[in-house]
This record gives structure tokens, C-alpha cells and sequence, in this order.
């Protein structure tokens, strides 16, 4: 059977994670392959409440065990329904989001436990691991602006430290692993994107 390819798109916010991932979709559609786009959390309807309730600003203190099991809740069903059915049928899976955004976000930002992370990781997808993913490294002080007039969720509100760690785990990461390419977002889209449509090429070439 044909085997589909899981491809992730990482970084913080306002990166540009939606607008290329549409990118990438079409891409992949314009050299004849079956793509589809989808994100964390969320992707099924389920999984988009549980994200509701993440996203939601509350006066209740949300604990960070509680927010990552919220996130693996939301990710294992998001396999179940979207993403593994998906790679079986040959599909290729354009993701905003995924377990490196749990590592960043909840051990980096939030200091839950990484061999927590690791043993959730383990559980809801085994080696279930992006094939390609495309880490768009951009300062909180680039991105900022690029939000400018949109209302604030639960994460958007953290301070720079915050942010200032979980870009420091997404750098880690990338360093660490050989599926993790790391693009300069900080630059005009244009540019982004020429980065961007070399890395896939590239995966494309040697899959
Ligand atoms: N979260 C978590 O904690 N743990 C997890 O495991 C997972 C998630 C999976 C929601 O995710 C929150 O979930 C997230 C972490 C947490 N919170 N935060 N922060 P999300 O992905 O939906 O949230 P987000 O990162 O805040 O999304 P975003 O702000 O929409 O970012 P984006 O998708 O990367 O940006 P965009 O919508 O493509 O672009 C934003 C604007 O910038 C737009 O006007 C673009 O036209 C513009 N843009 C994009 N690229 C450029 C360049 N290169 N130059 C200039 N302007 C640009």
C-alpha cells in the first residue's frame, strides 16, 4: 500500500504555522499527492471542544498536569479519527502542532516533568513521530505585532519568559533531531517559503 507521510509544522505563536500550512497542502497536491491539512489541538470535532476548554479563559487556575493530559486526551483521538486512518490510506498529513508543541509548551513553559512528557508520548502514539518537521523560529518580538488586534487566549497571555523558554525547547529539539528543520520566520513570507518548499523537496526526494 501506499505510505502516506506525516509532516509537522512547529513554533510559537504567530509564526505562520496556518499560512504554511497551506502552503504545504497545496505543494503536495501540485506534484499529485492526496494531502490534508488538520491541527492541535484539535482536528475532529471532540478534540476541537477540548481545545475550546484549553484555549478558554478562566478565573480557575488550570494545573499543567491537567492542561498536558487535556493536550494527550485531545491528540489521542485525533490519531484515532484523523491522522493514523489518514497514513493508512496514503494520505499526507499537513499537522499544525503536535507532541514537539507539548515539550516546548508544558515542559519548557508550564516545567511539567519531560519524562512525564515522554511516557505520555509514549503511550497515546508509541513511535508514531512526524516524518518531517518544519520548525518556523521566529522572537516573540517579531511575532507579536503579527497578532496585533486579535483577542488574547489562556496561552497567548503568558509573559515573554514563557515564550522565552518554549522557544528555547523547540531550538533544543531541533538540534537534537534529523526531522526537525528549523526556518528562519523572522523574514518576509516569500523567503519563508522558499525555505520551506526546498526542506519538502528535499524529504520528497530522499522518501
Ligand atoms: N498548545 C500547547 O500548549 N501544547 C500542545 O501540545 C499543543 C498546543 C498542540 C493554540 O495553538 C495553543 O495551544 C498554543 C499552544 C497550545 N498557544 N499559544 N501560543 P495554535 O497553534 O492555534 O496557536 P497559535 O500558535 O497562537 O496560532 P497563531 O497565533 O495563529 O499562529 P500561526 O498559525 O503560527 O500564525 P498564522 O496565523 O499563520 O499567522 C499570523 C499572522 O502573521 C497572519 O496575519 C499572517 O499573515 C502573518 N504572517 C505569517 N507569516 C508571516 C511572515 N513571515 N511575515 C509577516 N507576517 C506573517
Amino acid at each position: 500500500m501506499l505510505r502516506g507521510r506525516f509532516i509537522t509544522i512547529e513554533g510559537g505563536e504567530g509564526a505562520g504555522k496556518s499560512t504554511n500550512a497551506d502552503f504545504v497542502v497545496e505543494f503536495l497536491k501540485g506534484r499529485g499527492l492526496d494531502a490534508v491539512a488538520t491541527r492541535e489541538p484539535g482536528g475532529t470535532p471532540l478534540a476541537e471542544e477540548v481545545r475550546s476548554i484549553l484555549l478558554a479563559r478562566r478565573d480557575e487556575t488550570v494545573d499543567p498536569l491537567t492542561e498536558t493530559l487535556l493536550i494527550f486526551a485531545a491528540r489521542a483521538q485525533h490519531l484515532a479519527m484523523v491522522i493514523e486512518p489518514s497514513l493508512h490510506a496514503g494520505r499526507w498529513v499537513v499537522c499544525e502542532r503536535f507532541t514537539d508543541s507539548t515539550f516546548a509548551y508544558q515542559a519548557g513553559g508550564r516545567g511539567v516533568d519531560r519524562a512525564l512528557v515522554e511516557q505520555l508520548a509514549e503511550l497515546v502514539h508509541g513511535d508514531r513521530w512526524p516524518d518531517l518537521t518544519l520548525y518556523l523560529d521566529v522572537p516573540t518580538a517579531v511575532a507579536s505585532p503579527r497578532l496585533a488586534g486579535r483577542g488574547l487566549d489562556r496561552f497567548e497571555r503568558e509573559d515573554r519568559a514563557f515564550f522565552e523558554r518554549v522557544r528555547a525547547v523547540y531550538r533544543e529539539r531541533a538540534d537534537a533531531y534529523d526531522r526537525i528543520i528549523s526556518i528562519d520566520a523572522s523574514r518576509e513570507l516569500a523567503r519563508v517559503r522558499q525555505d520551506i518548499h526546498a526542506a519538502v523537496s528535499r524529504f520528497m526526494e530522499s522518501s
